[in-house]
């Protein structure tokens, strides 16, 4: 239903302990992901892709992007011309590309883990970077340099050799300079200026000018996210993706010590997103005029923000939750797994330990989940739709894969080869147990 431009914008509110089970149970759904209906509708434009390379993507840029380009690959050193920033804007992404890369960096994994399970049986451990990846950064209604920093940064600390950037092209067939700067300070091997799922595809299967790649990352729309859970069941690809995406989401738990233009704020920057943003607010023993106050908040603050008819759509779809303690609070954020938490309560870094899942955690009142978006440290590429009840956001670990190895000495072999054995008649593979066998014989 179209809401008047008049009307307050407004959440809804429910008192945990006056629902029922299936309503908490309700609260805690998203709104359903067609995704079969999408990979159905993406299939032909993969498809296309697959089978005609560069001139299937010159077209469907063309009609989707409005772009008509020569080439739909830039190679590095990119022109200077391309990266032109405001000195305040190229100063602030250099911050923040230090805090993200000091933070990844400390998370690689580069020594060997080596352990002697018994005499002489030597197992071992160690990481590799995934050699060719694709990053997606999204086009749209905002320009994303933040997303290519948080893609690029981990994909260059692991020591990826080739890292393709995809982007949809402006109509004037460049990219914006903000993300072109992003690329050339993480090392991109190669820019794709293709958006949707025909840069998916371009990055799974490759073209005549298109690297193919092992691993793709990054949000995107339907389109995208239908594209990257097509081509990972595709085994003529050979590709695999970070991980499955939806709408952006924020919890946000306060009680009464919290401030109501914080919260406020906290819940319109996530819902500023899209108009598919899901922004929940949970509140600890407030009452109705406390509430009142952050919803009075909401609304003079969306009024006054550039995106507020983006806002009046996301805010109308999302929740107020009443609970009467800290830990029914965090039981019930627990339970949704946000992809991000922002906790207003005054121990708050206490109540970190109880937190079970989410995608990143925002302690105290001074901890805006914009910083984390942009500039903190850590990763914005977050699971989402529950999914952090066993995913991981993106680190430098998505972009590197473990091999392990054993080396066993003969007495180690003397020692360990008849459990072999044994298990292999158990198993009736008599040429695994044979493998063990003419060795010990030949030690006799
Ligand atoms: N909050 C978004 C990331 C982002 N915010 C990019 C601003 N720019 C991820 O959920
Ligand atoms: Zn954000």
């Amino acid at each position: 239903p179209a809401l008047a431009a008049d009307e307050p914008i407004r959440m809804r509110t429910y008192d945990l302990a006056r629902i029922t089970p299936e309503e908490r149970a309700q609260l805690l759904r998203r709104p359903v992901l067609k995704s079969e209906e999408m990979i159905a509708k993406v299939k032909p434009i993969v498809d296309n892709v697959r089978t005609r390379g560069d001139a299937a993507l010159l077209e469907l840029t063309a009609k989707f992007d409005k772009a008509q380009l020569k080439s739909t690959v830039v190679f590095p050193p990119f022109a200077p011309e391309s990266m032109q920033l405001d000195p305040a804007v190229r100063d602030a992404i250099d911050v923040a590309y230090a805090n993200v890369y000091k933070f990844h960096a400390a998370q690689a994994q580069n020594s060997t883990l080596v352990v002697e399970t018994m005499p002489g049986v030597v197992c071992s451990r160690f990481a590799r970077p995934i050699a060719r990846v694709g990053l997606y950064v999204p086009g749209g209604t905002a320009i994303l340099p933040s997303t290519a920093l948080m893609l690029g940064v981990p994909a260059q600390v692991a020591g990826c050799n080739e890292i393709v950037l995809a982007t949809p092209p402006r109509p004037d067939g460049s990219i914006s300079p903000e993300v072109m700067y992003v690329a050339q300070l993480v090392g991109a091997s190669a820019i794709l200026k293709a958006g949707g799922a025909q840069a998916v595809a371009a990055l799974a299967y490759g073209t005549e000018t298109v690297p193919k790649v092992d691993k793709i990352f990054g949000p995107g729309n339907q389109w995208v996210t239908a594209a990257k859970m097509f081509v990972q069941n595709d085994t003529d690809a050979l590709v695999s993706i970070d991980m499955p995406a939806g709408p952006s989401e924020v919890l946000v738990i306060a009680d009464s010590s919290a401030n109501p233009a914080f919260v406020a704020a906290d819940l319109l920057s996530q819902a500023e997103h899209g108009i598919d943003s899901q922004v929940v607010l949970v509140t600890v023993n407030l009452s109705d005029e406390e509430v009142a106050a952050i919803e009075r908040e909401v609304d003079a603050q969306a009024h006054a923000l550039p995106r507020v008819e983006i806002l009046r759509q996301s805010v109308a779809k999302s929740l107020i939750v009443k609970t009467s303690s800290p830990e029914e609070a965090i039981g019930f954020s627990n339970d949704y797994a946000p992809e991000h938490l922002i906790i207003h309560l005054p121990d708050a870094s206490a109540r970190v330990a109880s937190i079970q899942n989410a995608g990143s955690v925002f302690v105290g009142p001074f901890t805006p989940e914009s910083c984390g978006d942009y500039a903190s440290g850590t990763n914005h590429t977050l699971p989402t739709n529950g999914y952090a009840r066993q995913f991981s956001g993106v680190n430098t670990l998505s972009f590197q894969k473990h091999i392990t190895s054993q080396e066993i000495t003969a007495d180690g072999l003397k020692g360990l080869g008849p459990v072999v054995a044994t298990l292999a008649d158990c198993e009736g593979l008599g040429a695994h147990a044979n493998a063990v066998r003419i060795r010990l014989a030949a030690m006799q």
